[in-house]
Formats: C-alpha cells, sequence, structure tokens
C-alpha cells in the first residue's frame, strides 16, 4: 500500500515496446508505481493501450534486470558466473579489447549487431556513432535483415528513399487488402496505428472492407470481412497476378500519379504470364477470387494494399513489397487520402540522413549484398566460425538477442562461445549475452526521457511527443547513450583521435523541431520546440496525413521509378520457383506473435506469462489424424538446421500443410538469468529456421515458409 501522507505525481509518457507508441499516464508516489492507464488525451493512441505497458513496472523493478557492470569469469569449477565491476573497470576493459583487436586483426574484426529495441530508444540512435565511427567494420548487422529490409530497398528504387515508407491511412479508406500481418496481435508494424480494433470496426461500420490474406485464420482475419489463406511463401506468384490482372483487364488508373511515374508499362510486359489461373495451383487461391480482388480494389475509391513480417520474410520478401507498392501506384491509392500516404514528421530527418545504398560491398563468406552498410543477420555465424582475414573476433551486441531471433540460433550460439571478446549492451543476461564477456545494463527505460524519432515517420496521422523520465537516474547510472559516448571517448583516446563531443539527445531533438516543419524557425503556428511540446506531456495533432507528390520524393529527376533493374530481373527467379512453389513440401512452418510478448524478451514477467502455454505448433487437425497425433501430444518437430521437441495445438485456423509456431522462446539455454522466463522456456522456433533460406534478391532472411517434418516423439 502507498503510504496515505505521500504526494501522488502523474507522469504522461509514451511506451515505448512496441510501434504503436501509445500515451501512458503513470501515477508514481515515493518512488513507486501506482498505475498505468492509457492517455486518452494522446492525439493518436486516444487511451488504447495492450497488457504490455503494465509490465513497464515489471521490467522497472525486476530484480534480474542489472543495475552495475558485470564480467564473466570461470569459476574453479569451470562454469561462468558474473560478478560486479565498477563502470570504470567495465568501459576500460571494453575500450582496450575492442582496440586491441582492431589493432592486430584489422577492423574487420570487430562484428556489431543492434537490435530492435535500440530503435525504440532515441537516445541509442542519436550516440551509437560517437564509438561506431571509431570502427568502420564491414560487419555490422541488425534487427533489420530478419524483418523490413525489403520495404526500404523497395522505398529506395521507387522512391529514392530508405524511409520514404508509404503509411496506410485506415480511418479514410474503403477497402484495405492485408497480407501476411497481424495487428491485433502486432499493433502495427511500419505502420504506428495504437487502437487498431477499433479503427477496423470503423472501417466496416461505414461500408468498408478489410481483406486479410493469411495462411493462419489469425486475430485480424477474424474481424475481417474476409479471410484468403494463401499457402506460405507464394505470395508474390499472386500479387504478381493481381497486378497483372489490373493490366489485363483495363483496371490500371494512375489519377494523379500519372504525371511523375515511369516506367509502369515495362512491369506489365514481363507480367504477362503471371495470370490468376496460372498461379492458382501454388498459392491455393482461386483464379476467380484473385480477379474478383483486383477488381474490387480497383472500384475502391480509396485502397490500401498493404503487407508485412509475413510477406517481407520469406525468399520473395522484396518481390513482394515491390508488387503491393506497384499495385498501390496502378490503383492511383499512393499518396491518396484513404491510400497510402507519406508522413511529413515534425522532426523532418529524411533530407539530412543518407537515402540508402544496397550492395556496395559484400559478405566475406557467402557474398550477400549490405544494405546501408549493414551485412544480412544471416552471415553473422559464418564470419565468426570461418577462418581467414575478416574474421569476426569480437562482436558488441546492443538491445539485440541473436541467439534467438536470427535463423539458426544453435549455430549462432555456438560461434558467441568462440569469439575472443564479448560485449553486450543490455539490461539482462539472456540466451545471446550470456556469452558476453562484459554486460554493460543501462538505465531502466523509465529513468530516460523518450521521443519517439523514427515511429512518428511510420504512423497513420502526423502527431509529437516528448516525455521527461518518469524516474530521476539512480545514483552512477548511465543511459544507453551516455555509455556508447562513453566508450567512444575512451577509444578515441586510445587510438589518439578526437572524441565527437555532440550534444544530449534532448538537444538535437529541440534543434531538429525548432527547424522542421512546424518549427519556431519556420514562422509555423505550432511554434515546436522542446519547451513548447514540455506544456503538452500528452502530445501535439499535427494533422492527418496529406498527399505531397511529386515533391516528397526524393530521386534525382522527382519521378517514381517503377522498372528499376533489381526486382525487374528478380521476376526471372520467381518464375524459375513456381514449380517448386507448387510442389508441396510435407509441412511449411510460419511465425505467430502475441498481444502478451514482445519478441525475445517480455517473458520474465508473471502477469504476461502466466496461464496456458503460448508456445505450442498450431497445425490442422486433418494434419495431426495424418500422423496418428492429438491435440496435447508433444511432438518432434525438424528441419533442414535443427529439431525441437513441443506440444501440439489442434486448430483449424490453421491452412492444412501449414505449422505455426511463436519465435522469441527457448529461455532454458544455461546461464541465463531470468527467473520467471525459465520457467516457462518454451522452444526457439529459430533452432528450425535456416540461415540459407533468404530471399536472394535483399538478402532478408526467410523465417516463414520453412520445410519442417511433424512426427510423434519417439
Ligand atoms: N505483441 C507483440 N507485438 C509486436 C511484436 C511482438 O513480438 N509481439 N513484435 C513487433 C515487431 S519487432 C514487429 S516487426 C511487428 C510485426 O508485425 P506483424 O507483421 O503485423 O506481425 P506478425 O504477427 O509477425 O504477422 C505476420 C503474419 O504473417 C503471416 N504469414 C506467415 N507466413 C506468411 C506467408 O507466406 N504469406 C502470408 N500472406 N502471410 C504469412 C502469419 O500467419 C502472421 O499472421 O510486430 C511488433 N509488435
Ligand atoms: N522466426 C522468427 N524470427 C524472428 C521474427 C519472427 O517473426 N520469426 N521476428 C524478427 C523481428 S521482426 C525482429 S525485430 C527481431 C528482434 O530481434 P532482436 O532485436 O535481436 O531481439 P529482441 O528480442 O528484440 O531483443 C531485445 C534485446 O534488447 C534488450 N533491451 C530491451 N530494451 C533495451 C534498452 O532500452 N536498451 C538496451 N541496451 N537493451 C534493451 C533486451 O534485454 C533484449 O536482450 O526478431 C526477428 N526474428
Ligand atoms: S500497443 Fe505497444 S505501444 Fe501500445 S501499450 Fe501495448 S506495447 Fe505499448
Ligand atoms: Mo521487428
Amino acid at each position: 500500500m502507498a503510504d496515505a501522507t505521500a504526494t501522488i505525481e502523474t507522469h504522461y509518457r509514451a511506451c515505448h515496446l512496441c510501434e504503436a507508441i501509445c500515451g501512458l499516464e503513470i501515477k508514481v508516489a515515493d518512488e513507486r508505481i501506482l498505475s498505468i492507464k492509457g492517455d486518452r488525451n494522446d492525439p493518436l493512441s486516444r487511451g488504447h493501450i495492450c497488457p504490455k505497458a503494465i509490465a513497464l513496472q515489471d521490467l522497472h523493478n525486476d530484480p534480474d534486470r542489472l543495475r552495475q557492470p558485470v564480467k564473466r569469469v570461470i569459476t574453479a569449477e569451470g562454469a561462468d558466473r558474473f560478478e560486479t565491476i565498477s563502470w570504470d573497470e567495465a568501459l576500460d576493459t571494453v575500450a582496450t579489447r575492442l582496440v586491441e583487436i582492431s589493432r592486430e586483426y584489422g577492423v574487420d574484426a570487430i562484428g556489431i549487431y543492434m537490435g530492435n529495441p535500440s530503435v525504440h530508444n532515441y537516445g541509442m540512435m542519436t550516440h551509437q556513432g560517437t564509438l561506431f565511427r571509431h570502427f568502420r567494420t564491414r560487419n555490422r548487422f541488425s534487427a533489420t535483415s530478419v524483418d523490413q529490409l525489403p520495404h526500404h530497398l523497395v522505398s529506395l528504387w521507387l522512391f529514392g528513399h530508405k524511409l520514404l515508407l508509404p503509411i496506410p491511412d485506415i480511418d479514410h479508406t474503403d477497402y484495405f487488402l492485408m497480407l501476411g500481418a497481424n495487428p491485433i496481435a502486432s499493433n502495427g508494424s511500419l505502420w504506428t496505428v495504437p487502437d487498431v480494433g477499433k479503427r477496423i470496426k470503423a472501417l466496416r461500420k461505414r461500408g468498408g472492407k478489410l481483406v486479410v490474406v493469411d495462411p493462419r485464420r489469425t486475430e485480424t482475419a477474424a474481424v475481417a470481412s474476409e479471410h484468403i489463406a494463401i499457402k506460405p511463401g507464394t505470395d508474390a506468384l499472386w500479387l504478381g497476378a493481381l497486378l497483372n490482372c489490373l493490366f489485363e483487364e483495363n483496371l490500371v488508373r494512375l489519377r494523379h500519379l500519372v504525371d511523375f511515374t515511369r516506367g509502369l508499362s515495362r512491369v506489365a510486359e514481363q507480367l504477362g504470364d503471371f495470370s490468376a489461373e496460372r498461379v492458382a495451383a501454388a498459392t491455393g487461391i482461386d483464379a476467380s477470387t484473385t480477379r474478383r480482388i483486383a477488381r474490387e480494389l480497383a472500384a475502391a475509391d480509396a485502397g490500401i494494399c498493404y503487407g508485412r513480417m509475413g510477406v517481407s520474410t520469406q525468399r520473395f520478401g522484396a518481390l513482394c513489397q515491390w508488387l503491393i507498392q506497384l499495385i498501390n501506384i496502378a490503383t492511383g491509392n499512393l499518396d491518396r487520402p484513404g491510400g497510402s500516404l507519406f508522413t511529413s514528421p515534425a522532426l523532418d530527418q529524411l533530407a539530412h540522413m543518407g537515402r540508402g545504398g544496397f550492395a556496395r560491398e559484400r559478405s566475406r563468406v557467402r557474398g550477400l549484398p549490405e544494405f546501408d552498410r549493414e551485412l544480412p543477420a544471416v552471415t553473422m555465424a559464418e564470419e565468426i566460425l570461418n577462418e581467414g582475414p575478416g574474421k569476426i573476433r569480437a562482436l558488441f551486441t546492443g538491445a539485440g538477442n541473436p541467439v534467438l531471433s536470427t535463423p539458426n540460433g544453435r549455430q549462432l550460439d555456438l560461434a558467441l562461445g568462440q569469439l575472443d571478446f564479448m560485449v553486450s549492451l543490455d539490461p539482462y543476461i539472456n540466451e545471446t549475452t550470456r556469452h558476453a564477456d562484459i554486460i554493460l545494463p543501462p538505465t531502466s527505460p523509465l529513468e530516460h526521457d523518450h521521443y519517439d524519432i523514427t515511429f512518428h515517420i511510420l504512423a497513420m496521422r502526423n502527431t509529437v511527443r516528448f516525455n521527461r523520465p518518469v524516474f530521476d537516474k539512480p545514483e552512477g547510472a548511465l543511459h544507453d547513450w551516455e555509455i556508447f559516448t562513453a566508450l567512444g571517448e575512451r577509444v578515441a583516446g586510445l587510438l589518439g583521435v578526437e572524441a565527437s563531443a555532440g550534444i544530449p539527445p534532448d538537444q538535437m531533438i529541440d534543434f531538429g523541431l525548432q527547424a522542421g516543419p512546424y518549427g519556431e524557425a519556420q514562422g509555423s503556428e505550432h511554434a515546436l520546440s522542446l519547451a513548447r511540446l514540455a506544456q503538452s506531456p500528452s502530445g501535439v495533432d499535427l494533422g492527418p496525413l496529406r498527399p505531397q507528390l511529386p515533391g516528397r520524393l526524393f530521386t534525382a529527376d522527382k519521378m517514381i521509378h517503377c522498372d528499376a533493374e533489381l526486382p525487374l530481373s528478380d521476376l526471372q527467379r520467381l518464375r524459375d520457383s513456381r514449380s517448386e512453389l507448387t510442389a508441396s513440401a510435407e509441412l511449411l512452418l510460419i511465425g505467430r506473435r502475441h498481444v502478451r510478448s514482445n519478441n525475445s524478451w517480455m517473458h520474465n514477467f508473471h502477469r504476461l506469462v502466466k496461464g496456458k502455454d503460448r508456445c505450442t505448433l498450431q497445425m490442422h487437425p486433418d494434419d495431426l489424424a495424418k500422423r496418428q497425433l492429438a491435440d496435447g501430444d508433444r511432438v518432434s518437430v525438424s528441419s533442414r538446421v535443427g529439431e525441437l521437441q513441443v506440444k501440439v495445438e489442434s486448430t483449424t485456423d490453421m491452412l492444412p500443410g501449414v505449422v505455426s509456431l511463436p519465435h522469441g522462446w527457448g529461455h532454458d539455454r544455461r546461464g541465463v538469468k531470468l527467473a520467471t522466463a525459465t520457467l516457462h522456456p518454451g522452444v526457439s522456433c529459430n533452432d528450425l529456421t535456416d540461415e540459407l533460406s533468404i530471399d536472394e534478391l535483399s538478402g532478408n532472411a526467410a523465417v516463414n515458409a520453412v520445410p519442417v517434418a511433424v512426427k510423434a516423439m519417439s
């Protein structure tokens, strides 16, 4: 119970856990959290929250969350143990070892992997360069290449900038065709859309239609107007046929895009043999359905075609995303209210950052292309394991858990054990960081300020908010950005070069807001600055998304380029795979998300993991019967790379021939210090996914449509 005499303070803060960036109202007394509720005054989230936000207090109070740096020592019995050390010792050791290794073996001996939460923590974005600028290694990796890499490439090819992503305007659309996304569970991705359930309801109520294309009847499919089950990994064929249908049936209507779109007819020529009839056997979608959907989308006054993880992380991920945007263009729904539009964020850094580059260098072992100076994460283990110049000998991980989140996690697990040195910037000793020599834990999220540098760029409405910390920083603790700065200074000292002084992240935001389109300096009515935002802790509404083409394009000729050579020629690879895609593997594995999970790192909070086991293999009853299996049996699942045992869950939600296992579980590895998570360990689906199964065009991991065999446990 809170002391009755303690003053209750109310704080407003955006939730940083997922892309929905919901506003929170957090009540605190005596340094303790009394309640976490939705902030009704947030112009974007309007009071919506999900159960993960409540667990922010568990994260803050978690005894397993490290408060001091630790170093791994080997006990007399030969086991690993972590010992608390001082910040000075930790930072000095890390800087010294990284510099030593890069001096001895060259800069490529340093590997860097940055995980998903780094994008939700703006100081990590603004300040990682203070350290990484000293290590111009080719061996940089991030979660991007097990996720949204195809979207960046497609935006680069079509619009000239990796971050110019079209955002579905769900609140004003008539027709929404959604592939491989489950926003009811995920709360949206590359599409900040808090409270998506209400928005879907509103769409249907005003007579609009939501069509979900997914091998599983998902939570989103369940509230849609129509669910179309597709065989995993065949979406590019289906999208090709859909687009071709628009061409064949003369349904292309560019509307205002006609003046600044080029190359669409070249695409039409190339798609001639992708007919609805010819892809029916492979996709499992009959031609009449495909043609009907094409006609419905074309007839809608304002329509959307959108696809996410399920279509990005498969063997034709980049082609899928390219075809999706070509469909938006061909129906004149790009840059149109109720279609997909570009945002006008308050902090508009697109012009100030690199537009993105592709394939300027390649990975050492397999020759896979870089994107934006990062190599595909699927190459990380082989770059550690294979001898030769350029081999990774020291690894820095920040806010990432690639042992659970990248394909063939077991191989990476093995590789991490062979490094000369590893350091992790992370609050937990988990499946990845247990290999680190030193773990540097940052402050709790509630102890630092917050700005959504990325997600305002991806939001379905232009809004802005900045929040000060809920709690003071504990004595001696360091924020992520301060750890980067402190390491950067030490490395600079050792190298005898100048450290980049840099200004604190909040000052960067202040300057960016003032100079931005709604800034004081621009004479905007909003007169944005940090001081102005301090008066509106729930955020400021900047209005709906508005058309801004061709002005917003980053291509030199201010045209949309539909016929970029790389995706156009990748159509041949798709054509060549048609028979293989039609032939059935025994079973195809796909992923699954749940509203009470967040990738690999939120299973240590009782309120999120309690209840029935969620890490199950979902399977259609017919597939169970064929193998004489019953609901609840423990089964063995195997793929080219591994085998695991898990409980099977019978459900007609699954398309026959397809099984689904969530990712981010598998906490029973030795040395993991997550007391609650290890009680509900589950299994890691990335012990089955294959580092050799990739989208060859982009280098993105294909964690969906993985061939597996399921049998009774012997
Ligand atoms: N609760 C929760 N929310 C999250 C996360 C989380 O782990 N938990 N993670 C966050 C992150 S990092 C991301 S990137 C987003 C992801 O956000 P989403 O992409 O919306 O989420 P997923 O649940 O991965 O949806 C992928 C869908 O693709 C389907 N699918 C699989 N294979 C195929 C295929 O071959 N074709 C088609 N058409 N569909 C296929 C799956 O059945 C699934 O429904 O979610 C974010 N939000
Ligand atoms: N099979 C399969 N694999 C997948 C996916 C899938 O759908 N299926 N989804 C993929 C996707 S979309 C993504 S984004 C990746 C995610 O992959 P990763 O980013 O590698 O993994 P996370 O589980 O997000 O791990 C987050 C780590 O960051 C730490 N952390 C949390 N907050 C902070 C912070 O503020 N500072 C610091 N320094 N550390 C912090 C946590 O303790 C944890 O160790 O997984 C991918 N892997
Ligand atoms: S939906 Fe995402 S941003 Fe909103 S409360 Fe849940 S975890 Fe936080
Ligand atoms: Mo992600």
